[in-house]
């Protein structure tokens, strides 16, 4: 056995995910507590949040062709190869995906779908809205299970107007996108040859015309979005830190993706800082030639729907997405204009100490595990975040290192985390604290085979 790898469930046997079975193996890595929420679908669920939104940016875009319904569980081909992920990516490890066998994910993106759905050739432009799940920090603002967004729009070449280039076709259509009046911060050139390269076959002039339909149409959407949670703001009244005639300011940045290129990413500067909500870029030429459409060329994005819609609510805490109660889903409507969340009393928070051993690093022996920096050779954090979530499910808030060192002599290395307890609908007993984190630190023994202090 690997020393120190997070092997949940590794027998071979069947995982049954709504009516379908497939054969577990050794890279069995998802547990039960993701598998049951899988139904749940939440950017379908009427009234929801995350549906509202969903639904939201779908009327920008009302010429695309939607697709909600496409199954989670996906291959790793669809998930990483056919988007040109390299063989060795961070992203493909276990500790980061969940894995049902060797070859069988749950989507990480909603890119995954990007080959298929371009191979099936059935509109210009389409959005893509569904659950993705990864192995991830605990705190408010992630959850193992989200939900993104992914559009795109091609163009053909072989299909222009008569004496029309591809770049005034593209440019034609950029002067449909609504205009807007926002502030754009936009510093950095279309492309760059080294940090954000054109790809061969691509003339500067296409990409210029594409690039420019891609970022009018996102910041489109981000003036829709943020007009709402404005009115929202404004009827909620003003507070200090709310003011309701704030001008909206989005910035873009460069970014990488395997699968585009040049790439960006859009930040929108929100309650005092830049947060980005969604990544996007030229989509590699490679893709749309394996899918049977080497004539065509385009753009893609993708949109986290939770992180907009905690914006555009208030939603204080990632978590209540999946909560059942009433004082959470009565406040949302699709039909009535959106106001703002207004959290119902917030319980209790329990801060709990966990400080151990990690076993020493002699007995790795590398292989499907990753290295996080700060750690030993075979200790990654969210195998402790995972046995947090597996335990104590909605009813931890916070999971994060505290303290950390290497003994001077001995050479093993120690860590701390510290975790909240706290439920979003209740105030937690002591007792059911203690039992929580006794459970806790009892996993982190068996499972990761950690010495506690
Ligand atoms: C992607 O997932 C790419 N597939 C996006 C893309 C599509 C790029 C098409 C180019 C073309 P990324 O991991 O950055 O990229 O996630 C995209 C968005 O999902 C983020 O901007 C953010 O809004 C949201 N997101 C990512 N991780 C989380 C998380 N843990 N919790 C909530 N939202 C998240
Ligand atoms: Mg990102």
């Amino acid at each position: 056995k690997r020393a120190g790898v997070y092997k949940q469930r590794v027998t071979s046997r069947d995982v049954k995910i709504e009516d379908k079975i497939y054969q577990a193996d050794e890279w069995m890595n998802t547990p039960s507590i993701i598998l049951s929420n899988i139904p749940r679908r939440l950017h379908l669920q009427q009234d929801h949040p995350v549906a509202i939104t969903r639904q939201l940016i779908e009327s920008r875009f009302p010429d695309y062709k939607t697709h909600n319904n496409l199954f989670p569980v996906v291959t790793v081909g669809q998930n990483f190869d056919s988007l040109g992920f390299p063989a060795d990516h961070i992203g493909r490890s276990r500790t980061d995906t969940y894995y049902l066998n060797k070859s069988t994910v749950l989507r990480t993106h909603t890119s995954a779908h990007q080959a298929d759905t371009f191979r099936a050739n059935e509109s210009a432009g389409y959005l893509i809205s569904a659950d993705v799940y990864r192995r991830d920090a605990v705190d408010r603002s992630h959850y193992p299970i989200f939900h993104q967004m992914e559009g795109a729009r091609v163009w053909d070449r072989d299909a222009l107007d008569a004496g029309k280039s591809f770049a005034q076709t593209v440019w034609e259509d950029v002067a449909k996108i609504p205009k807007h009046s926002i502030t754009v911060e936009d510093p950095n050139p279309s492309f760059h040859s080294e940090r954000n390269p054109l790809q061969d076959g691509h003339s500067a002039e296409e990409v210029e015309a594409m690039g420019a339909h891609l970022k009018r149409s996102l910041e489109d959407v981000v003036v829709a979005i943020f007009n709402a949670a404005k009115s929202a703001a404004a009827d909620a009244g003003e507070t200090p830190d709310t003011p309701a005639d704030e001008p909206l300011k989005v910035r873009w940045v460069e970014a990488y993706f395997p699968f585009t290129s040049p790439s960006w990413e859009l930040e929108v500067y929100w309650q005092g800082d830049w947060l980005e909500v969604l990544g996007c870029g030229i989509v590699k030429q490679s893709i749309l030639d394996n899918a049977g459409v080497p004539n065509k060329l385009g753009w893609a994005f993708g949109i986290g729907l939770d992180r907009i819609a905690m914006l555009l609510y208030w939603i204080p805490d990632i978590r209540l997405f999946w909560s059942t109660d009433p004082r959470f889903l009565s406040q949302f409507s699709s039909t009535a204009p959106i106001q703002r969340f207004v959290p119902f009393s917030k319980y209790p928070a329990c801060f709990k100490d966990v400080s151990f051993w990690l076993r020493s690093s002699t007995s790795a022996a590398g292989g499907l595990s990753r290295n996080a920096t700060t750690t030993s050779h075979d200790f990654h954090e969210n195998d402790v975040m995972e046995i947090a979530r597996d335990v104590c499910g909605d009813l931890v808030e916070d999971v994060r290192l505290v303290d950390e060192f290497v003994h001077p002599k001995t050479g093993r290395r120690s860590m701390c985390y510290r975790t909240n307890y706290r439920s979003l609908e209740r105030t937690l007993t002591n007792e059911e604290t203690n039992e929580l984190h006794g459970r806790f630190c009892q996993q982190l023994v068996e499972k990761l085979g950690v010495e506690l202090r």
